[in-house]
């Protein structure tokens, strides 16, 4: 029983001093923790998965940080990867298991060029050649600990969704209301996250010029659809005539936008108009 009990015990002492060989292995320093010890990426894409909860930071994430204003740059860790192709890249950290933010930047400390930055990710334009440090941070916007278990990946950007307007050049206005109403067709890629458009629309009216904006809402489905706006003058009301509009549209993806606009003469009538089934309106 006693050799039992002695097995016992340095058993437990070898767990004991396994776990304290363990701890820092698991939870040491990074070497990639400051500038100096930047992890080259040798291609992309690219990803990888590290823990970050003993990174530290220092005066070179403050100097990122005089651009970009995140809320803490905790736990900083620096990759490098010089381009192999003038490409859209996107730096993504939001499967991290913590609130991590990532800063892309060029040159070197003291003379740093911030191109991107954001939470749980950034994009930039790549150009061949050209050396870019990717720091990922914590920027504490969960308020609590250091790091964590961080997920990286940098792959080609997506492309910002398709977007395709048109502005009808024959529009109407109601006669009761003094409002223009401005029409034309608009497609948008089901991959847009959110997308918009608007109008301004001024006439000259004697010796006033009216002016007014509207908006609609777009449907992302890559499907070209029908829009109509009703524009009020801010400061009286639209009559027959020719008028100017100024139409802007956005449909943004995940990463980039794509707008468009355009100005515009238009013609208001206050005829009834006859739709494509026959059916005046
Ligand atoms: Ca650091």
């Amino acid at each position: 029983m006693k050799a039992s009990r002695r097995f016992l015990a340095a058993l437990a002492a070898g767990l004991t001093s396994l776990a304290m060989v363990g701890s820092p292995a698991v939870a040491a320093v990074p070497s990639n923790d400051t500038f100096s010890g930047a992890e080259a990426i040798a291609s992309v894409p690219f990803s990888t998965s590290q823990d970050t909860t003993e990174a530290t930071t220092d005066a070179d994430d403050a100097e990122l940080n005089a651009f970009c204003g995140a809320p803490a740059m905790d736990a900083s860790v620096w990759y490098s990867y010089t381009a192999a192709a003038d490409e859209a890249l996107l730096a993504d950290v939001s499967a991290s298991d913590y609130s991590a933010g990532v800063f892309v930047a060029t040159g070197a400390p003291g003379s740093f060029n911030i191109l991107a930055c954001g939470p749980g990710g950034a994009a930039w334009e790549a150009a061949t050649g050209e050396t870019y440090y990717v720091v990922v941070i914590d920027d504490q916007q969960d308020g609590a600990g250091n790091g964590g278990q961080m997920e990286l990946t940098i792959d080609v950007a997506p492309p910002p969704p398709a977007l395709e307007v048109t502005v009808n050049p024959k529009a109407r206005f109601d006669s009761k209301t003094g409002s223009a109403i401005l029409s034309g067709t608009v497609m948008c890629g089901s991959d847009a996250v959110f997308a918009f458009l608007e109008a301004q629309v001024t006439q000259r009216v004697g010796r006033m010029l009216i002016r007014g904006f509207g908006g609609t809402e777009v449907t992302c489905d890559d499907t070209t659809r029908p829009w109509e706006m009703w524009v009020a003058g801010d400061n009286g009301l639209f009559k027959g005539g020719k008028a100017v509009s100024a139409t802007f549209s956005a449909a943004c993806g995940m990463v980039f936008c794509s707008e468009y606009f355009s100005e515009d003469t238009i013609q208001l009538s206050g005829k009834k108009m006859v739709t494509p089934k026959g059916r005046a309106r």
